[in-house]
């Protein structure tokens, strides 16, 4: 191992002849942390170790905020976040085979989800792994991150250092944005060149993630459409929220008229209380909409692939009758489950703009009729949720407590809101109104649990705004570990656990009358406040919503670590929240 330790700083080193002039060095170290910071990269997320420790130490020493995990999966998940939030590649680093495979999951998920990161991981030596010959945790990294990335790059040589973070930079932010694995075998850290010819090999990249901008016939033909509609409807998605194309976005809904749907992290691009938001009607619109305009949002599983009964068809199979027009940077995207009709190819910004200025002064507002019914439709149900909001049972249930997180959310619209959980997702998407662009970040095209604390963690760092984690006991158990990580950083973060004993709900039996609980059953009665506490944060055991909201405004008022053990009716959840139907045996029935 002696060879990838390397001692000290070498950027400035002596030629060490007699008589030879003191020769300007640098080291395959140096030119990482220079390339990232010269691209704009201010903060790492990672895990030390073998053989990434020493970089982890010099890149803190140049500047770069450098944010360590416990566990890699944390790590990854922080970076793929605070690339959505910030349209920079987030940077995870990690080390070999099993600190890359902890990373992998959120490399992964990044790339599912659109989100721009880069997962580094230092690597063992080549020529062991080629040779499969054991050496200190060997894998052939690079293999495996292939299909799950983006794309994946390798580099060997100092000198192409520059070229390599240049590459995996375009490739996670250009065109649809994912995860871009870039592997850095030990040895290269320990490399030495000429330091000029070191800063001569950087680069600087020049609009990674150029604008593209849509055709005008297809903008036309998305138009045309649009105007003949009798029921539009308008879906916005993350890619949306991504894009930050807010202000356009919302000058599109309000000129045309047209009702909209935001997916959960696309809430609040026009804040949730805005009038033509048709959340509140969404059952309604979806099957009754006769032109649907897909603003960066996938027909996948989240929107039942466009077809069956949510869109009004006979069955799962059936197609509703809508005509789409879809939005997207990706060409590939339409027709990937149903006809799309008008597919607009272009980044956001640019799409909706040239819309915009194919509206014109004359644009006719959608029929009255198709208005006024989801008014309707939506004023029943926010007065039944109203209802459902103002009871106050004992034990706490998930819309009695999310009653508070709802006022609290309204009384801090800057605040983030991080997310997961099956009930607790459900729950509080639907309930907690957002008002500002990217505030909600959550489990996302998979429906991931684990990404709790990293995505708090990176929203705190990135956004240095008050945190709030609204977690199910479950989903919090993935990533708990990283109360330390927030009680070390001292972030502002506010974890509330809904804690109703299990997975989905604690009311499950064990069939046989054995002494194991059933496998969806945690502890009884647990108390997760005391984990906070161990580390120096605050704890509180709240059974009431009183309690629940005391604590809330508490953790706004000091910033300080939070944890809200929020004791929720063990009773209260559904088997796999709203998505029960997805379940196999449900499926039959
Ligand atoms: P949601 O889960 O909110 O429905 P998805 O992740 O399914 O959203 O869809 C996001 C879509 O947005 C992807 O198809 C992606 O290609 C697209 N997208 C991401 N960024 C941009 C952008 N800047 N411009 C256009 N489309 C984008
Ligand atoms: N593992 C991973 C990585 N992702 C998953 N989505 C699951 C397992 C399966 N799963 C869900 O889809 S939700 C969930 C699991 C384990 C937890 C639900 O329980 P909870 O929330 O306590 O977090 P509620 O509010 O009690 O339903």
């Amino acid at each position: 191992m002696g060879s990838i330790q390397v001692a000290g700083d070498v950027k400035l080193a002596s030629a060490g002849q007699t008589g030879a002039s003191a020769e300007e060095t640098t080291d395959g170290f140096h030119l990482v942390i220079d390339a990232l910071k010269l691209n704009g990269i201010d903060t790492i997320f990672g895990l030390p170790g073998i053989p990434i420790t020493d970089l982890t130490r010099k890149a803190q020493a140049a500047g770069i905020r450098v944010i360590s995990f416990r566990h890699e999966q944390n790590a990854g998940n922080a970076a793929a976040i605070a690339g959505f939030l910030t349209q920079k590649p987030g940077i995870c680093l990690t080390v070999s085979a099993p600190g890359f495979l902890n990373g992998l999951t959120a490399l992964s998920n990044a790339t599912t989800n659109c989100f721009p990161m880069i997962l580094i991981s230092g690597s063992s030596e080549r020529e062991i792994v080629d040779l499969q010959q054991g050496d200190y945790e060997e894998m052939d990294q690079l293999a495996i991150a292939r299909p799950l990335a983006k794309a994946a790059f390798r580099v060997l040589h100092a000198e192409d250092i520059g070229v390599g973070i240049a590459r995996a930079i375009r490739a996670a932010v250009s065109g649809r944005p994912g995860g871009v694995y870039l592997d850095l075998p030990a040895k290269l850290f320990a490399q030495s060149m000429d330091a000029a010819a070191g800063k001569r090999s950087l680069i600087k990249v020049v609009d990674p993630a150029p604008r593209q901008i849509p055709a005008q016939d297809a903008v036309q033909r998305a138009l045309n459409l649009l105007k003949g509609a009798k029921r539009p409807l308008i879906v916005l998605g993350k890619g949306a929220a991504y894009a930050q194309a807010d202000a356009d976005v919302r000058a599109l809904v309000e000129r045309t008229g047209i009702p909209y749907l935001p997916m959960s992290m696309a809430k609040g691009l026009l804040p949730d209380t805005h009038e033509l938001s048709a959340s509140a009607a969404r059952s309604y619109v979806l099957p009754e909409a006769d032109v649907v305009m897909l603003i960066g949002a996938r027909l996948n599983w989240l929107l039942s692939h466009g077809k069956g009964k949510t869109w009004g068809g006979k069955d799962h199979k059936d197609w509703g009758g809508q005509q789409f027009i879809q939005i997207d940077i990706s060409p590939q995207e339409a027709d990937s489950n149903v006809r799309i009709d008008a597919p607009v190819v272009g980044d956001i910004g640019s799409c909706v703009a040239a819309l915009l200025a194919g509206i014109g002064a004359n644009w006719a507002r959608p029929p009255s009729d198709w208005l006024a019914a989801v008014a309707d439709r939506k004023d029943k149900n926010v007065a039944k949720m109203a209802e459902t909001l103002a009871k106050n049972p004992v034990p706490m249930n998930f819309h009695s407590a999310l009653n508070v997180v709802r006022d609290l959310i309204k009384a801090n619209p800057d605040a983030m809101l991080v997310n997961e959980g099956a009930n607790t997702l459900d729950f509080t998407r639907s309930i907690v109104d957002m008002y500002q662009p990217r505030k909600r970040v959550d489990v996302g095209t998979w429906g991931v649990m684990g990404i709790g604390m990293g995505f708090a963690v990176a929203a705190a760092a990135v956004t240095k705004q008050q945190v709030f984690a609204i977690e199910g006991d479950s989903a919090f158990g993935f990533s708990g570990m990283e109360v330390e990580t927030i009680c070390r950083y001292n972030l502002p973060v506010c974890v509330v656990i809904f804690n109703n004993n299990g997975v989905y709900r604690g009311t499950d039996v064990n069939p046989t009358g054995g002494p194991d609980v059933a496998p969806t059953v945690f502890v009884k009665g647990a108390r997760y406040d005391k984990l906070m506490e161990a580390f120096g944060g605050v704890g509180v055991h709240a059974t009431t919503p009183a309690e629940l909201r005391k604590a809330m405004e508490e953790a706004v008022r000091s910033k300080r670590p939070t944890l809200i053990n929020a004791v929720i009716d063990e009773t209260a959840g559904t088997e796999s929240g709203r998505i029960t139907s997805l379940n196999p045996t449900a499926k039959k029935k």
